[in-house]
Parts: C-alpha cells; structure tokens; sequence
C-alpha cells in the first residue's frame, strides 16, 4: 500500500557532509521525496517532537542533540515505505546495523544515528504535519 513517512537527516549527518548520501540511497529504493527543508530546531521544538520519549533518561541529552545543528526534514511516499524506510535506516544502535544500512554506514552512536524515519501509521500521522502544511507537500 502506497503510504507516507517523516524521515530526518539528523544533525550529525548534516554536519559530517553525508546528507547527499543518505537521500540518494532513498532514491534508490524508489522512494518519492514530496517535501523537504533543511532547519536548525531549538530545544523546544526537538522536545515536542520526541514527546513520546519525555519519560527515558536519554530524553534531555537526545534534544540537545537534534537541537545542536540544521537537520534535513522530508516526507517520503512509496509502497510500505514505513518499514521500507526503517529496514533502509537499520537498528537504533549502529553496532547492532546490519552491514550496508545507513546507521552502520554513518551513525557514529546510539544517539548520533544519523536518521529518523516514523515508526508507525500514527507517529506518521504526528510526525509530519509536525513539520509541513499540507500545501507544502507535493502530491504528483
Ligand atoms: P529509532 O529512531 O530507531 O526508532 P527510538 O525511537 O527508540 O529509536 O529512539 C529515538 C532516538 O533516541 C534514536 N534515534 C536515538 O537518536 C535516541 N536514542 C535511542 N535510544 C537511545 C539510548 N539508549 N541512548 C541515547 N539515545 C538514544
């Protein structure tokens, strides 16, 4: 089923050059970009976006993180592109990735992972009009 999801190119891939790499390999799995910005989150809008997270010890330290640079937003479009994007992406923890995923390629930490992609229908359903109007994406 053809379904959207929010991905992010966190701040730690943003700063190291490795955007470009990242998005091509989205490209490459046939996935449709249908909107995307780069912006520099503060603490706060890193906090309501992680929410969910407000109650695990990472919490404080993982906005500082998403808040320490630009990051790249984007809405994908593809077939059952929520796991798609999430097998892509790889474990949470890079050491855990499986080779050839772009957490093993790129992320340097559990934290600094590189990359976001929604987890469900519903954070989906959260996640990007947390960061795009509907006029914003480009439905084609
Ligand atoms: P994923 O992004 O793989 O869905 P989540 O939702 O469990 O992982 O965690 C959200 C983000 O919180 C991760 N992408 C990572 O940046 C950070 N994170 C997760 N677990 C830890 C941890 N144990 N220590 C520090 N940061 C973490």
């Amino acid at each position: 089923m053809i379904s959207r999801t929010l991905c992010i190119v966190k701040p730690d891939a943003v700063a190291r050059g490795v955007a470009g790499q990242i998005i091509a390999r989205f490209e490459r799995a046939g996935f449709k970009l249908l909107a995307v910005k780069l912006l520099h989150m503060t603490y706060e809008q890193a906090a309501g976006f992680y929410v969910v997270h407000k109650e695990r010890p990472f919490y404080k330290s993982l906005c500082l993180f998403m808040s320490q640079g630009p990051c790249i937003v984007m809405v994908l479009e593809g077939d059952a592109v929520i796991a798609g994007l999430r097998e892509l992406m790889g474990a949470t923890d890079p050491a855990k990735a499986a080779p050839g995923t772009i957490r093993r390629d790129f992320a340097t930490s559990i934290e600094s992972n590189a990359v976001h992609g929604s987890d469900s229908p519903e954070s989906a359903a959260f996640e990007i009009p947390y960061f795009f109007s509907a006029l914003e994406i480009c439905s084609r």
